[in-house]
Order: C-alpha cells, then structure tokens, then sequence
C-alpha cells in the first residue's frame, strides 16, 4: 500500500512515508484532500495510518499460531477498562517519534491529536483495567490468548459535578466510527434462552435437549493488542448483541413485522449498558442476561476454534485450552462447557467434568461478602433450564465428596454447597472453585484471607487449588506512554534494558546518591504537575499550583477506600492552617478523584461533602498560599495518566483486610510518588519492596481489625484527638452546607457512631504518618532519593510478572515466536 514505511527506511525517510500514509487515508478513507478540516479527520486519518501499519503482524501472527496450534489462553471478563490506544500502538510499532515529527511537520501536535480520541471505558475500575494489563502482558509474553468481552453501547457513565453532587451521564462513545475494532460479520454466533429440556429417560447426567425459545446473535468485534517487545498480535474480542429474528420468517408471514422490529430493539438492550460495580443484584435480570450471552458467545467460539485446528479430539482439549475467569461473572462458563461436552458432543458426564476442571481457573476480587454473585434458582429454571439442572448435577456430586470427606458435618455441607437453599440461590462463587483447577487470590495479603474466611472451607477440602498471583500494572502505558519524560531520565541513567525486563530498574539505585541526578529528577516531576495543572485547568476550569506538594487520592469512591479519611485529615489541616499558618511546613495541594455507583447514597454524598470542602478551601484567602483541594471530576483512565505522573504522595488508606490489591498504588509507585498506607492488599509488597523507610505506613493491621470489631467505639477514639470535636460540631452546624441545614449532619453521626471502616481507630496514626511525609518534604533531595528508590525497587509490579505467575502456576502455555515483519523502532 502507498506510504507503508519500509522497515529499512531511515528515521526521515520513514517520516516522509508516515506523511504520505496519512493523506493517503485522508483523501481515501475519509475523501478530504486537507489535513486542515478539523480535529476528527486528523485523528481518523493517523488512526487508519497506524492500523495500516498494524495488519502485516496480525496476519503474521495468525499463521505462526496456526502452524503451531498451541494451547491457547482465553481470558474471559464482562470488563475491559482499555483506555485510548493511539499512543500505546504507535509505541508498540516503534512508530511515536515518526508520527510525532510527521505531524509537526504537518503544523499539529501529536498529544493534541490523541487527545480527540475518547476513552474505551468498558469497565468499572481495577478489575476492568487489570483485565486491559494483562491483554497487553500475555500478548507482550508471546503467549498465544484471547480476551472476550462485551462491546457496549455505553460504557462507565460519565461523571460531572453539578451544584457539587455527582451527576451520571451516559457514556456515548460509539458516535463517531471506533476506527481500532474490526467487525468480524462471519463469526457470529447463536445465543440461546427460555424454552424447556427433554431427553430419553429421567437421568439429567445424561445427553438431553435444550429446546429454548429465544434467539440472540452475537456478533464479534475484533480489537487487536500489539507487543512491544515482540511482534506478536493477540486480540480482544467483544461481542453485541442483535436480534435473531429475520430468521423467525414465519412471524413475517403472519404479517408480524413489528412484532419482529421490536424484538430487534430488546434483543440488542443486552449489550446496551455497563452494570455499575455495585453489590445489589436484586432486578438485574439484564445483567445475568448479558454474563450468559458473554459465556454461550465466547464458549462457542473457543469451541468452533478448537474444531478448526484439532478436529473433534476431545482428548486434547484440557491440553489446548485454558480459560481464566475474571472473577464470578463469567462464571456460567461452567455449565456452559459442560453442557456443550455432555448435550452437543456426546461426552460422558465424568470425562466431562474432568476435562471442564483442567480448563477453568477462577480469580477472585474481593473479600467483601456483600459482593458475591448469588442468582435466583427461579430465573435460572426460566432463562437456562438445562444449566440449572447441570448446576444440581455437579453440586449433587461435590456434596457426595463433602459427605466422604466429613462424614455427618452437614454445616459444611450447607456453607459449602453450590445451592444455598434457604435463599433458593445459586452461589457463583462456589460453582467457580468448585469448577476449576485453580483459584487465586490477587494479592498475597488477600489470597491468605480467602484461604481463611470466604473459602475457608474449600482451602481445607482442596489446599493445592488456591494460590497468589499479585496483580501487576503494564509498564507500556503506565511508564512509557504515561510518563514519556520520566521514561526519557530513566533511559538516559541505565539504557533501555529495563524497558523490556522492568526488574531491572535496579540499575537505577545508585542514582539515588547522584544529586545532579535528583534535580533533573525532582524537574521531572516538576514538569508533570504543569502538565496536570494544565489538564485540569482545561477539564475542569479547577487550580492546582505546581510548586506545592501533590497529594493524591483516585479510586472508585467506596466507604471501605476511606475517601472520609482524607476528607477529614484536609478538614484537620485546614482548621489547624487558619489557627496558625506556620504550623505546616510545606503547601499542598489534595486532589481527590473518583466515581461513585449511582446506586451508592452514602458514596454520592462523600462526593458532595468533597466538593463543599473544597469551595470553602479554595475560596479562602487565609490559606491560599498554604493549601488547596480540589475533586477532579470524571475520573478515567486517561485522567490517570496525567495525574499519576504528577503525584508526590499516594493516598492508598483503605482499612486493613478490605482492599484485595489495589493497582493504583503500583502505578502511583512507579511513576515516583511515595505512598502513605496501611497494611492491606498489595500494600504490604509494595513496603516489601521498596522498604520500610521509603513508604509511610499507618494504621491497624487487618488482625488488629479484626480484633477491635467487637465494641468498637468511635467517639472515644475521636476524643483523644483535640480539633475533631470542633470539626463535627461544625458539620452538624451546616458550616459547610449553610443552604442545605443537616446535609452533612449524616457524617459525623456516622464516625462517632457507626464507622464501620475504622476511620477514627486509624486517625491519630494517619497523623503522624502525614506529619513524617511533611518532614521529608522540607528536604527536598531525601525525597527525590526516596521517590527513586520507589520506582528503582518497584519493577515487581510490572503485569508482565503477574502473567508468567499465572503462566507457571496455571496455564502453562508455551510463548509462540512471531517472525518480525515489523518496522524500525523509532530513531
Ligand atoms: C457484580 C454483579 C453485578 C453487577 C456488577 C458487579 C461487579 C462489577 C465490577 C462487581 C465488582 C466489580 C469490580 C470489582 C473490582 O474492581 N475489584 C478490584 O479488583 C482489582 C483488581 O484485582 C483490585 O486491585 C481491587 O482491590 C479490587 O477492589
């Protein structure tokens, strides 16, 4: 094709290609000769150019696959928090400083122009980006994977601030052509519901037919995730749902046409919206809707794959095909597997079972026993009548073992069963554990607490089934293309060897000692916080001065985070500012950031008492030059990658034993800020790593938790500490909320009161650990040395380590090389 880059060209004659490329796909794809229109057909036309340059290694890798016929990882998740993906494919093809000089030379800036594009947001938060990280890790690992999802019309809402409370706006994202899927109209798939079960006999163990009563066709779109170390391309498959019912001809016949139109319309409501990560699962019919059309959709097509390159044979199928749930929501795939293997391939119920138990690991996210999936027995016989006799099947068997095992312990047979019987529900979590080889938990802290609360039980039965795989982030977004100054310093210290092994980071320790090495540091930073100043000037019309320290708490806003932590400590500073200016030694600026489930009252007014603080700080002159807190509003992922770059110090405070990981925290670490914490999820490696005198822990740790539960008293916690008295009597005065007299009242009932999270048993120990970080703030090169000694000793949290785990422990796949077609990596 014209202006396709010659993988010997040099860097100018590469730039000369790129720009023909460009108004090739101008003129062509969008039919405008100037590059000057307008924003969009800029964006467009370095998209098709990049994807141009993408297809040789997607077709490549394809047929090394092929010949290969490895075993293949599917990772199957309801979430994938993408995020942009102009700049991370241009850096995986080596292609940035091409494009960007490409531009200039065209009179535009690459950073604008990816700016255009708008976030793929089809998650939630950590869960979804950990699914994102790991694509862009297995794919970077050679290891031949398949991600499937579903293409929602909406993603996670959009949040604005309106008379300080949150306000939830539909995420339209697919208005303008997503140019980064592939429509793959030929590999539609059937989804079915409803109907009824027949077979010869009265055994449900043995091959039965599913008659059902409605159609779905799911179709795929394809996005590709390039390596940067490799030239291997593995894709993301997202389904959407249409109507099967130009097929039903006979509803035609009758003259039914509407009829049919509007099954059109409900059928695609299944793909219509993003759940919000809340625990309520009462009226969400939909969403069991939309796990069963994710699992039937990606189990028939792991299935069709699997015909293509190893015929019928059965016998392999443990061997080829791996398949890691992303926690409870892909659960079904269980029973879908087993019904395929039993009702469509004649497969006896044992072998079946086996073969299902090799195939399936499950990882688990939380502890929070609010959050685990039970679905009504009644809406499984209604929607998937075969699967919830397949369900009694295998929970019949389990509980012959539990009796073998435990002979007259009928506790353990109810806490254990698949069915719980007393809410007629059917309990995902022990369909997953029951189901797979394997179970890991996402943090050592958090996997050890599994074994001991959620699934105790299970971690007895079955001690070789669980494990620790602690979450990781991708260094290619969260380093290089978030933080390409940062990414620049580090290079020019010790090479480019880290940029493929992020443990040798290492090599950066002795620069701790090198001061000209902390200033160019410390500018850095410096620059970052500019940046972030700009961006949230020009997002949200909001200040944040650069010379002050940057604190930062961003994370979906949860009681168990301890937003009100935060919240109160800024409250604590402010009134202890307008007593006695110099009793800080360094101005900061708070940013906090995040978005609360719509459903979510109590998180909802967090937000509001966020932003009414914030006015009250922001509007007064007393404390201007020594404090300022802002809300960044519509947090996302490419809001984080501005402010994560920019962050000195990194809120990660949830009460000990709640936060399974965190990934936050890693990318916070890793990009030079230190972190103030307690002792939970990965925090406890992150101290590991970086040691204890380079990271500020506070707090109880989650035995001590644990221990305190029981007359846990707030309000005499709260008294030991002059100046929080003052603080709730000003809230229940309506100091900050004079036009809404007792809206905030609410909190400080709920601290002395309730408090169910332990804010006041922490508050005294997230003093003095806030204290220690303004201390070391005063001298600027211990803090420079520091915050290099973070990133230098944080190469474990690369996601790349958290797929060779799940590799050596769970998969065992073999990496396929991809012979390089690819073109020259920048200059
Ligand atoms: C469930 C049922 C119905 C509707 C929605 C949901 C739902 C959706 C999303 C429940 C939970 C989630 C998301 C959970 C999540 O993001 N957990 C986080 O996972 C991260 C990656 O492992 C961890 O780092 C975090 O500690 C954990 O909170």
């Amino acid at each position: 094709m014209d202006g396709i880059i010659n993988p010997h060209s040099d860097f100018d004659t590469a730039k000369q290609e790129f720009i023909n490329c460009l108004k090739n796909n101008l003129q062509r794809r969008l039919a405008k000769n100037n590059i000057n229109t307008n924003e969009y057909d800029r964006y467009m036309a370095l998209a098709y150019t990049v994807l141009d340059h993408m297809v040789d290694r997607w077709i490549e890798t394809d047929r090394a696959y092929s010949a290969v016929r490895p075993k293949r990882i599917h990772y199957i998740s309801m979430e994938f928090l993408m995020g942009r993906a102009l700049s991370n494919n241009l850096i995986s093809l080596g292609l940035y400083d091409v494009a960007r000089e490409a531009l200039m030379e065209l009179g535009y800036d690459l950073e604008e122009t990816a700016d255009f594009e708008k976030d793929a947001a089809l998650g939630n938060g950590g869960l979804g980006r950990l699914a994102a990280c790991f694509l862009d890790s297995m794919t970077n690992l050679g290891i031949p994977t398949h991600g499937y999802g579903i293409l929602y019309e909406y993603g996670m809402m959009k949040q604005t601030i309106e008379r300080d409370r949150q306000r939830e706006k539909p995420d339209v994202w697919l208005n303008i052509p997503y140019p980064w899927a592939i429509s793959r109209v030929t590999e539609t798939t059937e989804v079915n519901f409803g109907g009824y079960v027949s077979r010869e006999g009265t055994d449900t163990t043995k091959e039965s037919r599913w008659h059902t009563s409605e159609k779905l066709l799911a179709e795929a779109h394809d996005i590709p995730v390039y390596g940067y170390n490799n030239s291997n391309v593995n894709v993301l498959r997202l389904w959407s749902a249409h109507s099967a019912s130009e097929f039903n001809l006979d509803s035609f016949s009758e003259g039914r046409y509407m009829d049919a139109c509007q099954a059109q319309v409900l059928s695609e409501n299944v793909t219509k919206v993003l759940y919000p990560n809340d625990s309520d699962m009462s009226g969400k019919r939909l969403r069991f809707q939309q796990e069963y059309f994710l699992v039937a959709a990606s189990l028939r097509d792991i299935v069709n794959r699997f015909y293509r390159e190893h015929g019928g044979n059965w016998d392999v199928f443990a061997d080829k095909v791996g398949i890691q749930l992303n926690d409870t929501h892909p659960g079904l795939s269980i029973a879908e597997l087993m019904r395929i293997m039993v009702d469509e391939e004649h497969i006896g119920w044992d072998k079946a079972w086996d073969i299902t138990q090799k195939v399936f690991a499950y990882t688990n996210h939380t502890v929070l026993p609010e959050a685990l999936e039970e679905w009504p027995i009644s809406l499984l016989e209604e929607l998937l009548p075969r699967h919830m006799e397949i369900i009694y099947n295998i929970n019949h068997f389990f509980m012959e073992q539990v009796g073998i095992k435990y002979p007259g312990d009928d506790g353990k047979k109810q806490r254990m069963s698949i069915i719980n019987d007393r809410s007629r529900r059917v309990r995902i979590a022990n369909l997953s554990v029951v189901g797979s080889h394997k179970v890991n938990g996402v943090a050592a802290l958090h996997s050890e607490l599994l074994k001991t609360t959620l699934f105790r039980d299970f971690a007895q039965m079955y001690p070789e089934r669980f494990t620790n795989v602690t979450n990781g982030v991708t260094p290619r977004r969260w380093m290089f293309a978030a933080n390409p100054l940062l990414t620049e310093l580090i290079r020019e210290a010790i090479g480019d060897g880290w940029m493929r092994d992020l443990e040798r980071l290492r090599e950066l320790e002795s620069f701790a000692e090198d001061a000209g090495f902390r200033e160019s540091w410390t500018r850095v930073k410096k620059a970052n916080k500019e940046r972030f100043a700009a961006f949230l000037s020009r997002d949200a019309g909001l200040r944040s001065d650069p010379s002050f320290m940057l604190d930062v708490q961003v994370k979906r806003i949860h009681f168990y985070k301890r937003q009100l932590l935060f919240l109160l400590y800024i409250l604590y500073r402010y009134f202890d500012l307008k007593e006695d200016p110099s009793k800080y030694p360094v101005p900061r600026s708070f940013v906090m950031g995040g978005k609360a489930s719509p459903s979510y009252h109590a998180a909802k007014e967090l937000i509001y008492f966020a932003n009414r603080v914030s006015h009250i700080i922001g509007s007064d002159p007393d404390v201007r030059d020594r404090m300022g807190f802002v809300f960044l509003p519509d947090y996302r992922v490419s809001a984080a990658e501005i402010v994560m770059p920019a962050a000195d110090l990194s809120e990660q405070i949830s009460t000990a034993g709640y936060e399974a990981s965190g990934t936050g925290n890693m990318k916070f670490a890793l990009n030079g800020a230190l972190t103030i914490g307690t002792l939970d999820g990965a925090n406890v490696e992150i101290r590991d790593c970086v040691g204890e005198d380079n990271i500020f822990i506070f707090g109880l740790n989650d035995t001590e938790v644990r221990e305190l539960r029981p007359g846990y008293d707030p309000a005499a916690f709260a008294a030991r500490i002059p100046g929080l008295q003052k603080i709730f009597d000003l809230i229940r005065g309506d100091f900050f909320c004079a036009d809404n007299p007792g809206g905030l009242r609410f909190f400080a009932d709920y601290l002395t009161g309730q408090d169910e999270y332990m804010v006041m048993a922490d508050f005294e120990s997230y003093l003095r650990a806030q204290n220690e970080a303004d201390l070391l703030y005063t001298r600027p090169e211990e803090w420079a040395r520091k915050s290099i000694l973070n990133v230098a000793r944080s190469g474990y949290f690369s996601s790349d380590r958290s797929i060779r785990e799940y590799n050596d422990k769970i998969w065992g796949a073999m990496p396929v090389v991809v012979p390089r077609t690819e073109y020259g990596k920048g200059k």
